[in-house]
């Protein structure tokens, strides 16, 4: 059976340190998720972000909804967390003397916005306001350093959190690195970013945490060119920054496409 990822070991085995709680912009216990599939609410359109828009609930995972934008296509659902900014009960764009809009990309005629809005409305099972949860404040000065784990959204995957590693600090920012993907899934993003978080998020709230990626793709698929099993273990655990450049593949057998670890899906 595969070995469960364990962030003890891990840190252990690359003799790293997890980022202090206090370096993210999440909260200590991560907010309860009531929310359930269905559910409508107001969320900011991620392709525009000063829209804001009707969403349902298509799916739930740890403290985050998946949302699918009414009248969008099926191709852009996004991730939000339920203490995310982004989100808010159906009434409060109103309220704010604003306007609900048609997403971007909406699939009908955009004079038909006024009667598809009262239409998927009718009815509708809106998300209670005390399903909502404040966003937390910003952490002050960026305290991320180099070589600090953490737990982050691959942004190409976004429903996938995974072990990554602070690859550089500039200003408010920090460059995500994940551990086992040679960069091809790395970003920067701000200290106060929504998509990290610390060690240990995902067993607070039932996520899947994502095993590191030469992990898995190089005892499958390279275990017998391989002359020692621990060797393996220890390079595959080695942040990307760290590791020693890759030789090139001795051994692998041509015509096996792309080596592990760099496939973009
Ligand atoms: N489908 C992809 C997922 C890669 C996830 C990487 N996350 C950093 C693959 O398995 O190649």
């Amino acid at each position: 059976a595969k070995e469960q990822f364990n962030w003890d070991d891990y840190l252990k085995e690359t003799e790293s340190i997890a980022a202090p709680l206090h370096c993210f912009r999440q909260s200590r216990i991560p907010p309860t998720n009531d929310f359930k599939v269905g559910m409508k609410l107001e969320a900011h359109d991620p392709r525009n972000i000063t829209s804001v828009c009707i969403a349902t609930v298509i799916g739930i995972t740890g403290a985050r909804l998946r949302l699918r934008l009414d009248g969008s296509d099926n191709k852009n659902d996004f991730w939000r967390l339920v203490d995310s900014s982004d989100i808010q009960p159906i009434g409060t764009c109103e309220k704010k003397g604003g306007m609900l809009q048609p997403p971007l990309g909406f699939r009908m005629n955009a004079s038909s916005w006024p009667m598809f809005l009262l239409r998927t409305l009718n009815g509708a099972e809106m998300a209670p306001a005390a399903f909502f949860k404040k966003e937390p404040p910003k952490p002050v000065p960026n305290c991320f350093k180099v070589g600090m784990k953490l737990e982050a959204i691959d942004r190409k995957n976004p429903y996938l959190i995974c072990p990554a590693t602070i690859g550089d600090v500039k200003g408010d920012e920090v460059f995500v690195t994940f551990d086992g993907w040679r960069g091809a899934f790395d970003y920067w993003c701000r200290c106060d970013s929504r998509d990290i978080f610390p060690v240990g998020w995902c067993s607070l709230t039932g996520d899947a945490l994502q095993p590191p990626g030469n992990n898995v793709s190089i005892t499958k698929s390279s275990a017998k060119i391989q002359s020692s099993p621990s060797k393996v273990t220890r390079r595959s655990m080695q942040s990307p920054q760290k590791s020693a450049p890759v030789p090139a593949q001795r051994g692998r057998k041509p015509g096996r496409g792309k080596p592990p670890g760099q496939s973009a899906v």
